[in-house]
């Protein structure tokens, strides 16, 4: 019987003490494997600052893209076909004029954006980026992949909004560690499903987390009140999370473009790099 990695890792990743064993014996092998270009797109981003948030928080702010390049990507979006709803035999072009004009799905992904496009491979290459991913892994990162999607509200045939997994808290267990940034690509206020995140839960996990990788919003009140930390901003808003805390996207009203990178310790190739 074959034995797959990534479910002996996730197994692991859970529990502590196997955690941090794993880790250590993970860092030793890293090898580097994706390079740095020289020039960052991020000027103002401030490396310690965000090095020390994650680490402390399990997120950090302070990401913010520039006009121009936010201009290529959407350029990039008018171009191309998303899959819809995550079933990659239907495609479709999302229109960015007009935003009621889709066919009624909740998740509309671009595939391939790293290959495809130039400006989402500075962000990926981004020297200031593989600092703090390098600094927050403790070894060289592995590049899982980018990934790109607009969410829209989740519609019953009569176009009530209706309750799915899709928006609900959970936590990932992508690897031993690993580390996201997060880009919004228009404006996210609370109707556009901002992104929720429940600080210093990526430390480590107590046995109610351990058997519960997803909590309702009543379950994720109760327990982390203080550490529900709701982020909207304006396009170009970004920002760092270990995703191995307690987050999810708001179920929206109207939609949200989000575009994410994610690097770990190792690759297990479960995206693809879509
Ligand atoms: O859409 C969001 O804000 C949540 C994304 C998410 O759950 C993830 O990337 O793991």
């Amino acid at each position: 019987m074959k034995i797959n990695k990534f479910y002996i890792v996730r197994a692991l990743t859970k529990v502590s003490i196997t955690r941090k064993v794993a880790l250590f014996f993970a860092r030793l092998n890293s090898k580097e494997t994706h390079t740095s270009y020289n020039e960052t797109v991020f000027d103002d981003l401030d490396i310690s600052e965000a090095q020390k948030d994650l680490r402390k928080q399990g997120y950090a702010f302070g990401v913010s893209l520039p006009q121009d390049v936010i201009a290529e990507i959407l350029a990039f979006c008018k171009e191309n076909e998303t899959i819809v709803d995550f079933d990659k035999t239907r495609k479709t072009i999302i229109s960015l004029e007009d935003e009621t004009n889709h066919i009624g799905a909740a998740n509309y992904k671009y595939t391939s954006t790293y290959q495809k496009c130039e400006a989402i491979r500075k962000i990926a290459h981004d020297p200031k980026v593989v600092a703090i991913a390098k600094e927050y892994l403790g070894c060289s990162p592995k590049f899982v992949g980018s990934q790109m999607w607009w969410s829209y509200p989740k519609l019953n045939d009569k176009g009530d909004k209706i309750e799915t997994p899709l928006y609900g808290y959970h936590y990932d267990i992508d690897d031993l560690k690993f580390v996201k940034l997060f880009i919004y690509l228009n404006d996210v206020d609370m109707e556009r499903g901002p992104h929720v995140i429940i600080g210093e839960t990526h430390k480590s996990k107590n046995l109610f987390e351990i058997k519960n990788r997803r909590i309702s919003d009543d379950v994720a009140e109760q327990r982390y009140r203080n550490k529900v930390n709701i982020i909207t901003g304006k396009a170009g808003t970004g920002f760092f999370e270990d995703t191995f805390c307690y987050h999810k996207g708001m179920h929206p009203n109207k939609r949200r473009l989000l575009l994410q990178f994610e690097y770990a310790v190792n690759d297990f190739g479960n995206h693809d790099n879509e």
